[in-house]
């Protein structure tokens, strides 16, 4: 068996709608849900948006607060990611909403883009803010890399010192304004990294799954879920993100490789266990 797959399932998101696919959660309750069943199918990571009940992006701390309650009183001890990107168009300290108590990994954006019709905004200030924020109260950041001068801003990140310990790469590929998901642009950016084995990849909308399979051949780790893409098959729509965490957990056995349990990912990650 090769290392083992961190899985990480993105339930929600900011942009994805339930007039999209029923299986949308938006209230406390449903996002905590989906992430209790993601970590139930496979995952180890959650990444977690929050949604107004009329299913608008909210980066409240009550309503972060509220999904890590439930997701632990249930019993689950998936790894809680909290979301520092919110939506396109939100000030920066209401995006930072969402680093209560109890998250243990917070997504660091690195850089402006054009995220399909619209601008997502992180200058260089905002990105040393965020990482601040994230040291501060001791989160891992996950930077989250759209485009391939991302990878340098987060060599000029860690040569200033501003990532504390240590950080995990997510490769997202695929956005409207961002670099594709093809395999070409993968392999370029994984050559780019100081630390081979770090990094994730969420592939957008049909990409999703194939470029989970690359990754997990690659010896990466993969992103999926509905934040990301809402469909199981061609025209099908994912009964959830479990039921994508599920095929991503037969792609791994088909690799050689077995989705980590939440500790294991810890470990693997370089955070505490809980
Ligand atoms: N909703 C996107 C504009 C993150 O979670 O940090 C940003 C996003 C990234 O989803
Ligand atoms: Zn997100």
């Amino acid at each position: 068996m090769g290392q083992p797959v961190v899985i990480t399932a993105a339930v929600v998101g900011a942009e994805v709608t339930r007039a999209q696919n029923r299986a949308v959660p938006y209230t406390p309750a449903e996002i905590a849900a989906a992430a209790v069943a993601a970590g139930r199918a496979g995952a180890a990571v959650v990444h977690l948006h929050a949604r107004w009940p009329d299913g608008r992006p909210s980066q409240e701390a009550t309503h972060f607060r509220e999904i890590i309650d439930r997701i632990r009183q249930a019993g689950s001890e998936v790894v809680v990611q909290c979301s520092t990107g919110g939506a396109v168009g939100m000030p920066l300290e209401e995006r930072l909403g969402s680093l209560v108590e109890g998250a243990e990994m917070g997504t660091l954006n690195l850089g402006t883009m054009n995220f399909g019709d619209g601008v997502f905004v992180n200058s260089r200030p905002d990105i040393v803010r965020v990482a601040r924020r994230l040291r501060e109260r001791g989160i891992l950041p996950e930077c989250e890399v759209y485009d391939a001068g991302m990878l340098d801003t987060l060599r000029w990140l860690v040569a200033e010192g501003h990532l504390g310990e240590g950080h995990h790469v997510q490769f997202v590929l695929g956005v409207p304004g961002g670099m594709a998901a093809s395999e070409r642009n993968l392999r370029f950016l994984v050559e780019g990294l100081d630390a081979p084995g770090r990094w994730s990849v969420a592939g957008v909308g049909r990409h999703q799954l194939p470029m989970a399979e690359l990754a997990l051949s690659m010896g990466g780790h993969v992103r999926v879920g509905l934040e990301d893409n809402l469909y199981i098959a061609r025209g099908v729509l994912a009964s959830g993100s479990d039921q994508l965490v599920s095929r991503a957990v037969e792609l791994a056995g088909r690799a050689g490789r077995e989705p980590a349990l939440p500790d294991q990912a810890r470990a693997l990650l370089g955070l505490r266990a809980r």
